[in-house]
């Protein structure tokens, strides 16, 4: 593969650093995105995300001439789909923002180009859009070639696990296959291991329904665990100290725009075999819930109990701990039925990682909980390791930041 050049659909968390990842191993990049704000802000050399790393990537990639951004799709010899792949209000699927980018590519198409999907995608999607191409083309049968190959990076670790991270390619066929690990093994060092696309597209899925599964293993023993009256954290080392154990931590929910959303792409396609997938689901939500339950009647204790309503600090807002997203948190939602359920108490909401928010006022992590009588940990940030414990408080640890 020499001389290509490439065109980057969609230049959002994902989209945006393999674009500049691409362009920084000196390989022309295209990228198109809808919103003209993040398309002038890419071409000034900027970005709009926060990412460690990315911002130097974008900055080289555009003052060197091998990334630019565009508002409509720009011609080149591969085509890489990266928009989001959100669900309807049903939990289903919704592959609009794929089919739109399918049918802005298919005029461009030429013979020899290869076709890639990143986009999480329920099963199918790939043969669906070969498909819409053909219907429309049918002279590039056998012509062109296509593949589907998930992006698995960690927020926050991006730049470095797009390289090193192994990778599923499944094309449509044999040749496809070949060509998409011709493409990727310019920039990845990772393995690249092959299979169909249907394999690929469920791989992705699977890896994050698994994850999620084993969330809810440890929710549903937190929620034992509190009526049995054990620590569950302390319960999880132990039991983890077996060489054949991992159970993985209880939070207050699971949250961001990944494994909260991919379990649904399976449960929605095979209700009736996807039993555990679904019920995990229903679990990880119905942990966000149980928290505010309780901590509501830990407000009503304490008022029976010193006559007067107590203070709330709400520790924390982010999906997960030491990011500033917001998306998807279950931290958020439970910070919201706080302020439902509040009876004029004063609540300081805390959330160390962002400056401000519309909804809710932020106070300093310090100051909250100095200043408040029943403090709930959300979010296990950093920061809140760091402080002093006062066991006068109620202190609501639902994130095992406490613990020893
Ligand atoms: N969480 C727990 N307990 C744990 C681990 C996580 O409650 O023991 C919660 C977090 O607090 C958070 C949620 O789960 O609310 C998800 O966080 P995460 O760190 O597990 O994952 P994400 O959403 O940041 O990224 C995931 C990753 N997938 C897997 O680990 C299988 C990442 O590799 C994927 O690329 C990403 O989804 C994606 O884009 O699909």
């Amino acid at each position: 593969m020499k001389n290509i050049t490439v065109s980057t659909v969609g230049l959002g968390y994902i989209g945006l650093p393999t674009s500049a990842l691409i362009a920084s191993n000196k390989i022309p990049v295209k990228g198109m995105d809808v919103n003209p704000k993040v398309v002038e802000t890419i071409n000034r050399g900027e970005i709009h995300i926060v990412e460690p790393d990315l911002k130097r990537y974008v900055a080289d990639a555009v003052k060197e001439g091998y990334l630019s951004a565009h508002t409509e799709v720009q011609p080149a010899d591969v085509y890489l789909v990266v928009v989001p792949t959100p669900f309807k209000g049903n939990h289903e699927p919704d592959i609009s923002f794929v089919e739109a980018a399918t049918k802005n590519i298919i005029p461009l198409l030429k013979e020899g180009d290869l076709y890639i999907i990143e986009s999480t995608s329920p099963v199918g999607t790939t043969e669906k859009m070969q498909e819409v191409i053909f219907n429309q083309r049918p002279e590039l049968k056998d012509k062109i070639f296509m593949a589907y190959c998930p992006e698995r990076v960690l927020p926050g670790n991006v730049m470095y696990e797009l390289v090193h991270n192994d990778r599923v390619i499944g094309g449509i066929d044999d040749k496809s296959t070949d060509k998409a690990i011709e493409f990727y093994s310019l920039f990845v060092k990772g393995e690249l291991h092959r299979t169909n696309s249907r394999t690929a597209e469920m791989c992705k899925l699977t890896e994050n329904a698994s994850r999620d599964v084993q969330i809810a293993f440890a929710n549903e023993l937190s929620l034992i665990c509190d009526k049995a009256g054990i620590n569950v954290w302390e319960l999880i080392e132990l039991a983890n100290k077996h060489p054949r154990v991992n159970i993985l931590q209880p939070g207050c929910g699971v949250g961001g725009h990944c494994i909260a959303v991919d379990p649904y792409f399976i449960v929605s396609d095979y209700p009736r075999e996807a039993q555990m997938i679904g019920k995990a689901r229903e679990t990880n939500n119905y942990k966000s819930f149980w928290v505010s339950e309780k901590i509501q009647n830990e407000k009503l204790q304490f008022e029976l109990k010193h006559g007067r309503k107590p203070s709330i600090a709400v520790m924390g807002l982010a999906f997960k701990p030491n990011i500033d997203d917001l998306r998807e948190s279950p931290a958020k939602y439970i910070a919201q039925r706080v302020l439902q359920n509040s009876n004029n108490e004063e609540i300081y909401f805390v959330e160390p990682n962002i400056k401000e928010h519309h909804i809710f006022k932020l106070t300093d992590y310090k100051e909250a909980y100095e200043k408040a009588d029943i403090v709930a940990f959300l979010v296990a940030h950093d920061e809140f390791k760091t402080l002093e414990i006062d066991e006068s408080k109620v202190n609501l640890d639902f994130c095992g930041v406490l613990k020893k």
